[in-house]
């Protein structure tokens, strides 16, 4: 799962990378500061309980185990997850994160990074833009008074960008991609803009929904080779709205007017997006805070506490700093990126959690590693292609799998549910 953060400079891409993966990149505030994209990960929380509180239950239950402690650091979670953590029965999941910059005027022409930016985000599953909810900063990126950029030209402005670089691609082979709907009809047109498209991350299903509205919006559209420029840029908006849904994070809502990306907001949605406003920056001090061992700051969380250190050894300054954050957030509710990630994750991507084993009476690994991975798959996702994510050799030797919560043998076509516990059986 790779999800990519753009947008135009200054917006907050950099800061909410760093807070997100919890590494140092560059931030400053002046455009340009990123060159090649940052590639990170960050650790969202699942929305179910991960199922070792399952585990823990049955084991109690049975008097095998006592109950939780209050002075246990990982809050009664049994599991030992490969990546990520386990606390309270709260998991959480990597997913991977690019800061891409190099949005500019004409990026479709090349200019900045060009077609190597626009690469970059055709890598991704789904592209997060970043705006300046307080329009303190112009369309390159310059700073000048807050209230003075709409964030809803920033939005038009890449869509724009992206509409035309896939217009750019289709005219290149237009001609040839003419003669063969002459020859071949729909399933011609079909199959050359997916051909043309697939390099930046096309499927035939979002080339047929995007014809489908194309055609719905003129209703006099004669032959692809009557087609002019203006219809085969109309052509090209759709496929960029099956290509790239843009979600959106309404930024420096810390220092924005409430209200300021309403329109935004509905235009996104109506685009079928979701806008989250978010505050980068205090995601940032918060991580930071947490990090040093100040707070209690979970992944997701909307406000947090002082530790027993950070009750004890904040001084009066990093205290009040605390505390307008809090207000801040309570203002806000939650810095909102991982709340976006997450959303974008369920309602968008469709994806839900499966826990692969190897041994499906202790939730094992080989190695005695209690549900040491929890998969992102989409929903819809059988026993048998979760074979196939977890290695290529256990999809091909597939014999059937085996449902750990209830010890009942599945299918191989039967649909996963979120949260299910699986072992696979396969031939080696
Ligand atoms: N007030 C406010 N400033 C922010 C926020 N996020 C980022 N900034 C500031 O915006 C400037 C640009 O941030 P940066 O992450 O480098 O932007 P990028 O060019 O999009 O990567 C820096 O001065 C940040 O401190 C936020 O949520 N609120
Ligand atoms: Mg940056």
């Amino acid at each position: 799962m790779r999800i990519g953060l753009v947008g135009k400079p200054n917006v907050g891409k950099s800061t909410s990378f760093a807070a997100l993966t919890e590494s140092s990149v560059e931030i400053a505030n002046y455009p340009f500061t990123t060159i090649d994209p940052n590639v990170g990960v960050t650790f969202l929380p699942a929305d179910s309980p991960c199922p070792c509180l399952s585990l823990r239950e049955k084991r109690e239950k049975d008097g095998r185990l006592e109950a939780t402690s209050s002075v246990d650091l990982r809050g009664g979670s049994l599991c030992d997850p490969r990546t990520g953590t386990c606390i309270a029965h709260c998991r959480t999941i990597p997913v991977t994160l690019v800061d891409v910059a190099g949005l500019v005027p004409g990026a479709h022409d090349g200019k900045g990074r060009g077609n190597q930016f626009l690469n970059d985000l055709s890598q991704c599953d789904a592209l997060i833009q970043v705006v300046d909810a307080s329009g303190g900063t112009d369309i390159e990126g310059n700073p000048i008074g807050p209230g003075s950029c709409k964030p809803i030209e920033e939005y038009e402005f890449l869509i724009e960008e992206l509409a035309m670089w896939i217009h750019g691609i289709l005219d290149s082979g237009w001609i040839r991609g003419v003669r063969r709907v002459q020859a071949e009809g729909e399933r011609g047109l079909l199959t050359y803009l997916n051909g043309q498209l697939s390099g930046i991350g096309s499927t035939e299903n979002a080339v047929m929904n995007a014809l489908d509205n194309f055609r719905n919006e003129h209703n006099d559209l004669g032959v692809p080779w009557d087609w002019d420029t203006s219809i085969r840029i109309s052509l090209s908006h759709h496929l960029r709205r099956a290509i790239f849904p843009l979600c959106v994070a309404a930024n420096k809502a810390d220092v924005a007017d409430a209200g300021s990306w309403d329109s935004l907001s509905k235009r996104v949605e109506s685009d079928g997006g979701i806008l989250v406003p978010t505050s980068a920056d205090s995601e940032l001090a918060l991580r930071r805070a947490a990090k040093s061992g100040f707070i209690h700051y979970p992944p997701g969380a909307q406000n947090f506490t002082l530790t027993e250190q950070g009750e004890s050894s904040l001084n009066d300054a990093q205290r009040k700093g605390l505390e307008s954050l809090s207000e801040r957030l309570n203002r806000l509710g939650g810095t909102g990126l991982v709340e976006l990630l997450s959303r974008i994750i369920r309602e968008r991507l469709d994806r839900i959690v499966a826990y692969p084993v190897q041994d499906e009476g202790h939730w094992t690994d080989g190695d005695g590693r209690v549900l040491p991975d929890a998969l992102l798959v989409k929903r819809g996702t059988t026993s048998k292609g979760l074979a196939y994510s977890v290695h290529s050799d256990l999809g091909d030797g597939f014999i059937r799998a085996v449902d750990a919560r209830t010890g009942r043998v599945i299918g191989a076509e039967q649909e996963l549910s979120d949260n299910d516990v699986i072992k696979i059986v396969a031939k080696t």
